[in-house]
């Protein structure tokens, strides 16, 4: 490994477009790559002052204090629970994230799933496929006609999620701790109150100790036997054993879930309920988006380096610093 002048960049694994360019503007290596990650780590540590990462390994403060020399994180993804920010905050290391460039990817895979589950067509496409239509046709299905939906989150995605719902001509409504600026929909502060008078929750908060286990048994309770769960948001957000117990009681409906605990590992319980529909963490996941969202990182990492600032640094750590 030849040092360089330019800045040491570690990647946490395989990232579009990032990985492309990366070398014309770092010195980069890529952990995923390496035979012995710690041996990799150790060697170059004293020079890495940037990391670009994706969630494939939690940047957290046992990676970041081998890292002397570390001064940003930038996180493909919008969420970045994987990186721990408050500890990146605390010795000055900034975070950047990747808004608005997925809004409305995230929001199509959203109204995709959302059809999916209410209309069981994953069901009926398996149906088909097993040669069953020529034995009578599919069974009638639940609907999305005269459902109120009620989002959990209604920030950037949540918005472009509202605005699709709109043309459905269903009734939306939706929970944040604080009113959305520029949201015309009634504002629930309490979320067991609206999941009592909705039909469908549509979960895009983001993850974290904050909204741990947000949708919890009390939640599903109060959605009820017709009641549908749509997460897109984290698997962290919902409290995955009451969800399964509350399908298996038909305390509810039917879900349809983007995302899960531990990731990729997906609960037996729920892979063999043929009523949820499980999708692999793909809200975003299409090459236009994916390389919008690889290029907002490369475009934060060059514009850091060549000392302009990070371009989308998060909430907790403000660009240029704040004095306290
Ligand atoms: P955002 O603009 O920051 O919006 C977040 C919304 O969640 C806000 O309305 C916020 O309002 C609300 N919120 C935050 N904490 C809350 C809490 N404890 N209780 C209730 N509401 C809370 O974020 P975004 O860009 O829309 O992205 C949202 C999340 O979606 C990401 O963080 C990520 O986890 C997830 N996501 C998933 C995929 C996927 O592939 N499935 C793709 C992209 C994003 P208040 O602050 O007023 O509470
Ligand atoms: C990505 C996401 O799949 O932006 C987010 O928060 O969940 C997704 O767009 C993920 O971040 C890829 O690492």
């Amino acid at each position: 490994m030849v040092p360089t002048s330019k800045p040491g960049l570690i990647l946490t694994g395989s990232l579009i477009v990032v990985e492309e360019h990366a070398k014309e503007f770092f010195e980069a290596y890529n952990l995923a790559k390496a035979k012995d990650r710690d041996a990799l780590i150790a060697e170059v540590a004293p020079r890495i002052r940037a990391i670009a990462t994706g969630g494939q390994l939690p940047v957290n403060a046992a990676l970041m204090e081998k890292l002397p020399k570390l001064e940003i994180v930038a996180n493909f993804g919008v969420g970045y629970d994987s990186v721990d920010v408050k500890w990146a905050a605390a010795h000055g290391i900034v975070v950047t994230n990747t808004p608005d460039v997925l809004n409305e990817e995230v929001a199509d895979t959203t109204i995709a799933l959302l059809l999916q589950t209410v209309r069981r067509l994953p069901q009926a496409e398996r149906y088909l496929r097993a040669g069953k239509w020529l034995e009578k046709p599919f069974p009638l299905s639940p609907t999305l006609r005269d459902r109120t939906i009620g989002i959990v989150g209604m920030g950037r995605i949540g918005k472009a999620i509202a605005k699709r719902l709109e043309a459905f001509g269903v009734s939306i409504v939706y929970h944040s701790r604080k009113p959305a600026a520029g949201a015309s929909y009634q504002h629930y502060p309490d979320l067991v109150a609206m999941a009592r008078d909705v039909d469908v929750l549509v979960v895009i908060v983001p993850g974290g100790a904050g909204t741990k286990n947000l949708i919890n048994a009390e939640v599903l309770k109060a959605l009820g036997a017709d009641g549908i769960l749509i997460n897109v948001a984290r698997g962290s957000v919902v409290d995955e054993p009451a969800l399964i117990e509350a399908l298996r009681s038909k305390t509810i409906l039917s879900a349809g879930l983007d995302v899960f605990a531990d990731e990729p590992r997906v609960p037996k319980e729920l892979i063999e309920m043929d009523e949820v529909v499980l999708l692999p963490h793909v809200g975003s996941a299409s090459h236009y988006t994916r390389r919008a969202m690889g290029q907002l990182v490369l475009d934060n990492l060059v514009s850091w380096a060549k000392g302009a600032g990070p371009l989308t640094p998060v909430a907790e750590t403000p660009w240029p610093p704040q004095r306290k």
